[in-house]
C-alpha cells in the first residue's frame, strides 16, 4: 500500500491531521495500536481553546461541538473558603473556552473520517518506522498474522507518550526534558448536575480539587491523590467526602452526589522531546509533550501541533516549499514551552506538595490572593488559559 501521508495513532492530533489534510485532498492513512472501541472509551481532556474549535470547524468537525459544547467566559479559583471569579472573556476582549470532552471530539473527527471513506487501520501490531531519515520513508506493522508494509511520502508520529514514533529516534538526535510531580489526579465522572456553572480549581492544605463538567447533567470532578493511589482504595462516597471537604463551604453544599461511572487515577508530568522532526518524521501531540491537566492544555497542544504540521504539509503539496516543514519543530515548541510554563505554574500554585508545608500553603494563598486582586496578573491567567496567539 501506498499513501501520502502515514499517520500513527487515531487519537486527537491523527484524526484531526488527517481530516484537514483530506479537505485539501491530501491522502492518508492512520495505524491505530488499538481497536476503535478502546479508542472511543477514553476519558480525558474537557476544555477547549477557540482556536481548537476554529480548527475544528475548519476540518469540518465541529457541529455536535457547536450544538452541545458549552461556551464559558470565566473560571473561579477557590482558596480561604471563597470562591475567586476570573472573567476571561473581560479580560481577554472577548475570548472564552468551550467546554466538550475529548472523546466527543475524538468521536465526531472518526465519524468525519468514515463519511470521508478514508482509512484506518485498527489493532495494527508491530508498527515499525523505517527510514525516515531518507526520501521514502516506510512502516510495517502486524494484522491478521500478516506482516503488512505502507509506504509514504511523510510519517506523522501521533501516537502518544508511550507510542513507537518517538522511541524511533535515535537517543543521540533527541533532547527531553521532564519535571515529575509527586501526586495524581483521581477523576471520577457521574450523571449528576455540576456544582457551579463555570469550572472551579481549588488549593486546599488537603489538596488540589477541580470541579469539571462535560455537559449540564453530566459532571467531571478531581481530587488531588497520593503517588502510587489505587483507584480501588476509593469509593464513591471517601471520593464525594474528600471533594466536599476541599471546596467552600458554599460550593461543597451544591455538589449533587451520585453514583460514578468512570472512575481513574491520571499521573502529572511535564515532558518536552527536542526537536520534533527527524528526516521525513514529525512528532505531534504527546508524543512530543505532556503536560500536567490543570492548565487544560495537553489536548489543545495537540491541536496547535496539528494545525502547525496542516500548514507545511499544504504548502509542500501545492507550492513545492520545504518552508513550513522545515520551521514545523521550532514553531510548535515555542508554543509548546509556554503551555508547559502555565500549566506548571497553575499546578505549582494549586497542589500540594510534599515539602509545601505551613509556609509554604501561605505563600501559594498570597500569590493566589494577589492573582485574583491583580488585573495584571489575572489577565496573565486569562490570555495563557484560553490559548496564547498561534
Ligand atoms: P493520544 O495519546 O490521545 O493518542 C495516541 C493514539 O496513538 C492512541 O489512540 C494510541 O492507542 C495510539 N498508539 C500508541 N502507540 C501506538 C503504536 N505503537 N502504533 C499505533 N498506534 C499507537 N489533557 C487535557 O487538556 N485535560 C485533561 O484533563 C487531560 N486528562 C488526561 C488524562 C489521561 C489519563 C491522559 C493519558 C491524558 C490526559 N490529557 C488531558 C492529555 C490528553 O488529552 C492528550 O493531550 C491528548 O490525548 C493528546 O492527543 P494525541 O496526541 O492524539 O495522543
Ligand atoms: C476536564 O474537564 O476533564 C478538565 C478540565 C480542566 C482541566 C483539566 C481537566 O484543567
Amino acid at each position: 500500500m501506498r499513501t501520502q501521508i502515514l499517520i500513527i495513532g487515531s487519537g486527537p492530533s491523527g484524526l484531526l491531521l488527517g481530516q484537514l489534510l483530506g479537505t485539501i485532498g491530501i491522502e492518508t492513512v492512520i495505524l491505530e495500536r488499538a481497536s476503535r472501541e478502546h479508542v472511543l472509551g477514553r476519558v480525558r481532556a474537557g476544555v477547549l481553546e477557540q482556536g481548537t474549535v476554529e480548527l475544528l470547524e475548519e476540518a469540518g468537525a465541529a457541529a455536535r461541538l457547536r450544538a452541545e459544547g458549552l461556551p464559558h467566559s470565566g473560571i473561579s479559583l477557590a482558596f480561604d473558603g471563597r470562591l475567586h471569579r476570573i472573567d476571561i472573556e473581560a479580560l481577554t476582549s472577548g475570548r472564552h473556552v468551550t467546554v466538550y470532552g475529548q472523546t466527543e471530539v475524538t468521536h465526531d473527527l472518526m465519524d468525519k473520517r468514515d463519511a470521508a471513506g478514508l482509512t484506518t487501520i485498527y489493532k495494527a501490531a508491530n508498527v515499525t518506522l523505517h527510514d525516515f531519515d531518507g526520501k521514502a520513508p516506510f512502516a510495517t506493522y502486524d494484522k491478521d498474522g500478516v506482516t503488512h508494509r505502507i509506504d509514504c511520502d511523510f510519517i506523522a508520529g501521533c501516537d502518544g507518550y508511550h507510542g513507537v514514533s518517538r522511541k524511533s529516534v535515535p537517543d543521540r538526535a533527541l533532547k527531553t526534558f521532564e519535571r515529575h510531580y509527586p501526586f495524581g489526579w483521581l477523576g471520577v465522572l457521574a450523571e449528576v448536575p455540576p456544582a457551579d456553572h463555570e469550572l472551579v480549581y481549588a488549593n486546599h492544605e488537603r489538596g488540589f480539587a477541580l470541579c469539571s463538567m462535560r455537559s449540564t447533567h453530566r459532571s467531571r470532578y478531581y481530587v488531588q491523590c497520593p503517588e502510587g493511589d489505587r483507584v480501588e482504595a476509593w469509593s464513591d462516597d471517601r471520593f464525594w467526602d474528600e471533594l466536599r471537604r476541599r471546596l467552600p463551604e458554599q460550593t461543597a453544599a451544591s455538589v449533587v452526589t451520585g453514583p460514578s461511572f468512570e472512575k481513574s487515577i491520571a499521573p502529572l508530568r511535564s515532558f518536552v522531546a527536542e526537536p520534533m522532526r527527524f528526516g521525513r518524521l514529525f512528532l505531534v501531540g504527546d508524543a512530543a509533550h505532556i503536560v500536567p491537566p490543570t492548565g487544560a492544555k495537553g489536548l489543545n497542544l495537540a491541536a496547535s501541533d496539528v494545525r502547525y504540521l496542516f500548514a507545511g504539509l499544504r504548502d509542500f503539496y501545492r507550492d513545492k516549499s520545504m518552508a513550513g516543514i522545515d520551521a514545523y519543530s521550532g514553531k510548535a515548541l515555542a508554543r509548546v514551552w509556554k503551555a508547559v510554563r502555565f500549566s506548571w505554574w497553575m499546578t505549582t500554585m494549586l497542589h500540594r506538595f510534599p515539602d509545601t508545608g505551613d509556609f509554604g500553603q501561605r505563600i501559594q494563598e498570597a500569590e493566589l490572593d494577589y492573582l485574583v486582586h491583580s488585573r495584571a496578573a489575572s489577565t496573565a491567567l486569562a490570555e495563557n488559559y484560553v490559548g496564547l496567539p498561534y
